[in-house]
């Protein structure tokens, strides 16, 4: 096993991958910005380094120092979390070359992954089926028009860089389209430093859900179900929840096998995720692949009941997943909601001291926070304070947990999501599994109505 982990992160999952080390006794090395050095992933850690200035690019995305921090210390493996360097496969190279091992995939499968255009083809040759749309667009926008022709109304133009919805510009018709190729592109290039752009058929009112999935370089592969995450805001996720109360047993075996299928083609070695739209007449479509360990992957944790941060370090250390498929068992039902330091309204993030934290406990709750009374938000990071994760015999009861847990959670300090979530549980067709990409839109514009 090896001698010593990394975590190239901060926050909850930073505390995440301490406790998976703890459990597999692995020593730890925290980095850390000079905005976090009171930070409890420093404090949980075995050792601690400080890697630069508040400002990400200059700490938690500092390749020189993350790598310096890891010869310091003698590090053998680094767990880069979501976020920051997680899908850079330069990064991932770069720690190929200095001899420590990236706890991920391939730099060559993060960067197949990375270009969603090339992930389209290649999960297509696999056998996933993918929405109809075209390939990166190149020369004059009048190729765009005739093929957004061909593929019918509105289509939505994506980065082939992006991912989780940066860049992405749904367009009506077909004098919207060259304006928008243009602004997109800028936005594509200043956002990720690639203009690239593609088409897809847009899918208006679809759900949004994804396979999870485990694979070890001996190419076994098994999935973990699938989480439903359509209940987004700025295409961030709010809720998500496993299983999705769309999918049918067979259903749920039929796309985890093509998953499953396609993360071998790719010789993928790691857990990752296979995001899917469902256009609710019994279509669904690949849209695109995470590389990483996710936001909401406790969901998955607590209907499978495996731990996917240890098996994550498992399979970088060549180890083969101890289990097929038929062993997998999906028990219960588990629900996640983000609690985000942000205005309810606006979304726009409101930073402060936490005055009070108390996190819920008691049956059926976890919450992943790296959060303390006196904890600072600070503007540097994203905004998530805590991710309260209930887990019940079905769908009806973790909702009824949640529900208990955020009447039982106090934030004083700062605004937060909670409200929102509590109208969300509370509203008729959130609690009959009616949800939807435009869930919170139609919410909104039904509770002005009055
Ligand atoms: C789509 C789509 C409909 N049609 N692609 C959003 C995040 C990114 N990972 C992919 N996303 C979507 N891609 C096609 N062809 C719908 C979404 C989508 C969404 C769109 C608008 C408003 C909320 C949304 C929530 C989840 C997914």
């Amino acid at each position: 096993m090896f001698r010593k982990i990394l975590i190239a992160n901060r926050g909850e999952i930073a505390l995440r991958i301490i406790c998976a080390c703890k459990e597999l006794g692995i020593p730890t090395v925290a980095v850390y910005s000079q905005a976090d050095q009171h930070s409890l992933h420093v404090r949980f850690a075995d050792e601690a380094i400080c890697i630069g200035p508040p400002s990400s690019s200059d700490s938690y995305l500092n390749i020189p120092a993350v790598i310096s921090a890891a010869e310091i210390t003698n590090t053998d493996a680094i767990h880069p979390g979501y976020g920051f360097l997680a899908e850079s496969a330069y990064f991932a190279e770069v720690c190929e070359a200095c001899g420590i091992t990236f706890i991920g995939p391939s730099p060559e499968v993060i960067r197949m992954m990375g270009d969603k255009d090339i992930a389209r083809k290649a999960m297509k040759e696999a056998g996933l089926p993918i929405v109809p749309g075209t390939d990166k667009i190149k020369g004059p926008f009048s190729s765009a028009v005739n093929a957004a022709d061909e593929i019918g109304y509105p289509v939505i133009i994506k980065a082939a860089a992006g991912g989780g919805g940066k860049g992405m510009r749904i367009v009506n018709s077909a004098d919207e389209l060259p304006n928008a190729l243009e602004v997109a592109q800028n936005e594509a290039m200043s956002a990720f430093g690639a203009g690239d752009v593609y088409l897809e058929k847009y899918i208006p009112i679809a759900r949004h859900i994804e396979f999870q999935i485990l694979a070890d370089h001996e190419g076994n592969v098994v999935h973990l179900g699938e989480r439903e995450c359509s209940i987004q805001r700025r295409h961030q996720k709010l809720i998500e929840e496993s299983p999705s109360p769309y999918l049918t047993p067979e259903l749920r075996a039929e796309v985890g096998r093509l998953a499953v299928r396609a993360a071998r083609t790719v010789n993928y070695a790691n857990a990752g995720t296979m995001e899917f739209i469902f256009d609710g007449e019994g279509h669904y479509y690949f849209i695109e692949m995470n590389t990483r360990i996710q936001v909401e992957h406790p969901v998955t944790e607590l209907v499978t009941g495996l731990d996917l941060v240890k098996e994550q370090i498992r399979i970088a250390n060549r180890e083969a997943l101890e289990y097929t498929q038929e062993d997998i068992v999906f028990r219960g039902n588990a629900l996640e909601c983000r609690i985000n330091a942000e205005f309810p309204d606006t979304f726009f993030p409101s930073p402060g001291t936490l005055k009070t934290f108390y996190p819920p406990t008691g049956i059926g709750v976890r919450v992943d926070t790296a959060a303390y009374n006196e904890y600072v938000i600070t503007p540097y990071y994203d905004s998530l304070i805590a991710k309260i994760i209930t887990y019940g015999r079905n769908r009806q009861e973790s909702i009824d947990r949640m529900k208990r847990a955020l009447e039982m959670t106090v934030v004083e300090g700062v605004q937060t999501t909670i409200p929102l979530h509590q109208s969300i549980l509370n509203n008729d067709d959130f609690r009959a599994g009616r949800i939807h990409t435009h869930f919170l839109e139609q919410m909104n514009r039904n509770s002005t109505r009055g």
